[in-house]
């Protein structure tokens, strides 16, 4: 049998290697034409696992499915961006048993509905889940976790470039739930709008250990009374090890300050969780941004939290919880002022709106003259766009390393005039625009 070992990300996954084995027989799904692409054919290119991809005319397919894929073997199944599989809101997309892998990729799993994960169960298996759209996926009724995913019994699930859009969970995790002995590491992950009733608007974390980079979180809320973590919930059933970094929380809400802990993140349980170079902003209606209760310390490193509303904490712990400043922290706002420590600067990290400044998601870059600039120190080696740190003497707080200030003589005989915060490409053109009219000037960050 041979083996197809494919490295996942060095920073986010270290040394991890990830190895299917696609031995079987292979399956393709279609004979050239979209009309070929249903789901009878997918499930005959399914039988006996493998590698299955899918020959549909090159354009985008869509085929409703109307039963749940219960794969047992081997299985990787690669859509090439061009495969979408409709629920219909009546079916999950697939559940994957057995102690082996699976990998997924280049899909769009849609209005999947099932009690425990609307598109995708996994039991006890290894899953690669790769440039894959999940949105509108629903996990219904009593006791409904995972409104996209669901995993159980010591499955380890990886997941890269996978956005997580407007899922809902009539329970916890209104995209991804994970349970006891699970383990999950996820790199450019955006998860934007999903919704759980009860606690983890994006993730429900009770598993071991939990490892997020350079991701994004936005919009996702709880919505009831006491339900905690608008955007992550950490609730280990055991031992874990928790690991934040490089990513954004912006827009997440819980219910009501005193209804919810944690408008982004929330962590109990007594198991330490690290934050570090991350921006936490407009998050709102809980006890606290980042939350930590149980006997759990959070530990916050290179992290920027602010709050625009005055009834918000930044911080909020309760029953044995702490906040641990790690070093280099920015807070801002909320109505206790130095809630996440008093050793942390309370002052205004200048944040720009959310938007498009490269790579996989958005950022919410620094202002000219933010604080943020260049006070890190040994930050990780990319920022969330995957931006190599530092840019000018020292790396920047928060998800986002600013680029250099270019500096342009304004007029014959004298000053100048700072433009600042252009994203990557920007810089690049203005660079070239100014080469061409002999203007060219760029000038290191000072201080
Ligand atoms: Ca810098």
């Amino acid at each position: 049998m041979r083996l197809h070992c494919l490295p996942l990300h060095a920073a986010l996954l270290t040394a991890l290697v990830f190895c299917t084995t696609p031995a079987y027989a292979a399956g393709t799904v279609g004979t050239g034409t979209p009309g070929s692409c249903n789901e009878a054919a997918l499930d005959a290119a399914l039988v006996g696992g493998g590698t299955v991809n899918f020959n549909c005319g090159g354009g985008q397919v869509t085929i409703p499915l109307t039963s749940t894929k219960m794969l047992t073997s081997a299985t990787s199944i690669d859509g090439s961006g061009l495969i979408t599989l409709d629920g219909q809101a009546a079916v999950s997309h697939f559940y994957l048993n057995n102690a082996v892998n699976y990998t997924l990729a280049g899909m769009s799993l849609v209005n999947g509905k099932a009690s425990l994960g609307g598109a995708i169960r996994v039991d006890s298996a290894t899953v690669v889940l790769t440039k894959l759209l999940l949105s509108n996926n629903v996990a219904e009724g009593l006791g409904a976790k995972g409104g996209a995913i669901y995993t159980s019994n010591g499955t380890t699930l990886f997941i890269q470039e996978v956005r997580a859009i407007a899922n809902q969970s009539d329970g916890s995790g209104g995209a991804i739930y994970t349970s006891a002995n699970d383990t999950m590491a996820m790199g450019r992950f955006v998860a934007q709008d999903n919704q759980a009733g009860a606690g983890g608007g994006a993730i429900f974390h009770r598993g071991q250990s939990l490892n997020i980079g350079r991701s994004l979180f936005t919009g996702n809320r709880v919505t009831q009374w006491g339900a905690n973590g608008g955007a992550i919930a950490i609730d280990p059933a055991g031992p874990s090890s928790v690991v934040l970094g490089n990513s954004t929380f912006y827009g997440n809400t819980g219910v009501a300050p005193g209804g919810s802990n944690g408008s982004a993140v929330d962590v109990t349980g007594g198991q330490s969780a690290t934050i570090y170079s991350s921006t936490f902003a407009g998050n709102s209606l809980a006890e606290g941004v980042i939350a930590a209760h149980g006997g759990t310390t959070a530990t916050l490193t290179h992290t920027i939290v602010s709050s625009s509303l005055q009834d918000n904490a930044n911080c909020f712990t309760n029953t044995g919880g702490s906040i641990a400043d790690g070093s280099n922290n920015l807070q801002f706002g909320g109505s206790v002022a130095q809630s996440c420590g008093a050793a942390i600067p309370v002052t205004d990290p200048l944040l720009a709106p959310l938007a498009d400044n490269g790579g996989f998601s958005h950022t919410m870059a620094l202002k000219a003259g933010s604080p943020a600039i260049d006070a890190g120190s040994s930050c990780s080696q990319f920022d969330q766009r995957d931006v190599a740190r530092p840019i000018g003497p020292a790396c920047d707080i928060g998800a986002y390393e600013a680029p250099l200030p270019v500096v342009v003589p304004s007029a014959p005989g004298g000053g100048t005039t700072a433009i600042p915060a252009l994203g990557g490409a920007g810089l690049t053109l203005l660079s070239a625009l100014l080469a061409g009219l002999g203007l060219g000037q760029r000038q290191r960050r000072q201080g």
